[in-house]
């Protein structure tokens, strides 16, 4: 029985109304390292092409990130971050797209360019903890915030939930220090980020205990290693696998849901929803 808390989250022009219906944000990358996309989105042109194919399938957000986070990956200079988001950010706003863009970022400086060029909403992965200064971005362009778990330093003796919970409590001070608004705070528990295979299986199935921290959830596993480890498959062959993680979580109470395939996750999700809280035809 997922119990899915409401929570309105005002956004420029309107509110992100969360509740029993899931919310997706879709994923758009302009990394040319990126192994799940190809790098064929770099191009403002066809990262359009991508962002209308997203919304299409009913895309609520399109989450735009610059910086590859893969394990490996090299930090980019923020000026190379900028070169390669704000101009698909430009490219989105004039074409008229009509739900919010998040930025992915870990820099305060690339969140605030991105919201000046059109972004309404920040997602930093690293719960607000390599640059604090990005909360205090978000407070005075008054976005919502997503806040993901990433600590490379955590106790691995500890209860992987425990240490996620902590690290929280740090991350929602940092927050209310910097001003932001309480009901514009989404966390996100990180899968795949500095946790082990078994970790990220753990996690999946104790996504509600979080709910104790009194935020709305986002979850991202989409096509993620997790997958491709237990299944021995290639990133764009994780879709069914992915599609039954947003299922999970779903049942956990989790709100919105960061993936690369809109369709079969938001299809997936709708018979869920369906099924816990009523069903009525389309139209
Ligand atoms: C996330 O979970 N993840 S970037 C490795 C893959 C596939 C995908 C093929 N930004 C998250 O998407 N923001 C990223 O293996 C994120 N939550 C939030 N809020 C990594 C990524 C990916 C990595």
């Amino acid at each position: 029985m997922p119990d899915h808390r409401a929570y309105n989250i005002p956004v420029k022009g309107g509110v992100l109304s969360l509740g029993p219906a899931p919310l997706i944000m879709g994923i758009l990358n302009v990394t040319p390292d990126s192994f799940s996309d190809g790098g064929k989105f770099s191009s403002p042109e066809g990262a359009l092409k991508q962002a209308r194919a997203m919304l299409e399938q009913g895309a609520d957000i399109i989450d735009i990130g610059g910086q590859s986070t893969r394990p490996g990956a090299d930090e980019i200079s923020t000026e190379e971050e900028l070169s390669r988001v704000i101009p698909v950010i430009e490219r989105l706003i004039t074409s008229g797209i009509k739900v919010p863009i998040s930025i992915d970022t870990f820099k305060a400086e690339v969140a605030e360019q991105a919201i000046k060029a059109g972004a309404q909403i920040v997602n930093d992965v690293s719960g607000l903890q390599r640059e604090p200064e990005i909360a205090r971005v978000a407070a005075r362009f008054e976005t919502p915030l997503i806040a993901m778990h990433w600590d490379k330093n955590r106790d691995k003796d500890k209860d992987l939930i425990a240490e996620i919970k902590r690290f929280f409590t740090k991350t929602i001070s940092i927050a209310d220090m910097a001003g932001v608004s309480k009901k514009s705070l989404i966390l996100d528990p990180g899968f795949g980020f500095a946790k082990t295979f078994s970790e990220n299986y753990l996690l999946l199935n104790r996504i509600a205990e979080l709910h104790e921290l009194g935020f709305p959830l986002l979850i991202g596993t989409s096509r993620k290693s997790m997958l491709g480890k237990l299944l021995n498959i290639e990133p764009k062959e994780r879709v069914a696998a992915t599609v039954a993680t947003s299922i999970i979580a779903y049942q956990s109470g989790a709100h919105i849901f960061r993936v690369h395939d809109v369709a079969p996750n938001l299809q997936a999700l709708r018979v869920a929803m369906a099924t816990s809280y009523g069903a009525r035809e389309a139209e």
